[in-house]
């Protein structure tokens, strides 16, 4: 059970012992919806003594599992939290109650909880009960760690991100870069972060997902935007049944029934609007949702507008692809179509990226 660090804390520092919490969190990542991801580590003369991460909403909290983990060892330890011990009644018990009853010595906490049943009330209990604890340690990775359920937390809306892939030249591509697109890579592991992706046909996305066979694997919910009929062809619906897919379309087209044949779920709104969707999305309990510019992205621009317009957008995911020419555009319309550059490398300088590739 004992895994060696440093000597002490001391020389450690509180920062080490966060950073390694958030990592942990993270194996869960995709999986706690909407609970936040949480770790916690248990630390006795410097020394990493139990480690715990909340799993899953419905499951012990990342204290519990820790804990455990430490057994014994808890009395007089530290416990460090990625996020403020809860100190209500949930789906589960207080860890509040559980750090006090191990007799921990002292609590770390990344950040205080923003749930507003939790709002500091898990810090003043431990206080209370002669726990000395510190807060706002590494907080700004803990942030980052639930920016999500951060924001579903304070606005009661689901975090959106906007994502798309532009050529050197600034066009919208439909493309991946190939290191981008690799199974299992960065482009399947983003689509694991969210609840929901936004698409505007088919495969796009779905082909991307972790396949279910992987350890771990989530996939998100494929909400598939269907303005214009001749851009959608209806899958047969696999059976892997936790790749969801719903369609949303507008009145003008009717591809209800086919898509009920094939056990597709179609929403028909009267305009196809961002606000509807995210308010499907917030019913059904989601609250991270990507907005993912490919396919057919004339059928986006009215729900980008709104996007722009309504402030209902967190995030920008942007990638720039090794490509120049994706498009007609002036004022390089004569540029030759989609010609792949070479050795395209960039680098960040203050705010803006440099790119740099050769023909
Ligand atoms: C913690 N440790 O690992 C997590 C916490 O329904 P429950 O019992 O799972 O409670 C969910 C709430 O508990 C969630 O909204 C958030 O405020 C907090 N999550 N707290 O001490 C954890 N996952
Ligand atoms: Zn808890």
């Amino acid at each position: 059970n004992v895994r060696c660090t440093g000597e002490s804390i001391e020389e450690n520092g509180n920062e080490f012992y966060i950073r390694r919490c958030v990592e942990i969190a993270r194996k869960a990542v995709g999986h706690t919806s909407p609970n936040p991801m949480v770790g916690c580590v248990i630390v006795k003369d410097g020394k990493i003594v139990g480690e715990g991460f909340h799993p899953k909403a419905g499951q012990p909290h990342a204290e519990v599992f820790a804990l455990r983990d430490a057994g014994d060892l808890a009395a007089n330890a530290t416990a460090f939290v990625s996020l403020e011990p809860c100190n209500h009644y949930g789906r589960t018990p207080p860890c509040t109650e559980a750090l006090i009853k191990a007799k921990v010595k002292k609590v770390v906490v990344g950040m205080v909880d923003p749930n507003p049943i939790v709002a500091s009330t898990g810090v003043s209990r431990l206080r209370d009960a002669g726990i000395e604890v510190i807060t706002g340690v590494e907080e700004e990775l803990c942030r980052k760690l639930n920016e999500a359920y951060i924001h579903q937390m304070l606005t009661g809306k689901p975090f959106v991100t906007l994502r798309y892939s532009l050529s050197v030249d600034g066009d919208l591509s439909d493309q991946l870069g190939a290191e981008v697109m690799e199974s299992g890579g960065y482009y399947s592991q983003l689509l694991q972060e969210y609840d929901a992706v936004v698409v505007s046909s088919f495969s796009l996305s779905t082909k991307y997902f972790l396949s279910s066979k992987e350890p771990g694997a989530k996939q998100p919910l494929q909400i598939v935007l269907a303005k214009s009929s001749g851009s959608l062809q209806l899958p047969t619906v696999s059976n892997d049944t936790s790749s969801r897919t719903i369609i949303f379309s507008n009145k003008e087209i009717t591809l209800e029934l086919e898509a009920s044949q094939k056990g597709i779920e179609t929403v028909v709104l009267d305009r196809m609007n961002l606000a509807a969707i995210l308010e499907h999305c917030k019913r059904q309990g989601l609250c991270s949702v990507m907005l993912d510019l490919r396919g057919t992205t004339a059928d986006f621009a009215e729900i980008l507008q709104e996007g722009f317009e309504q402030n209902l957008f967190q995030k920008i995911i942007v990638e720039v692809l090794p490509i120049l020419g994706a498009s007609n555009k002036d004022p390089l319309k004569y540029m030759q179509q989609n010609r792949r550059l070479r050795n395209l490398t960039s680098r960040t300088l203050g705010e803006s990226i440099l790119l740099e590739g050769y023909f």
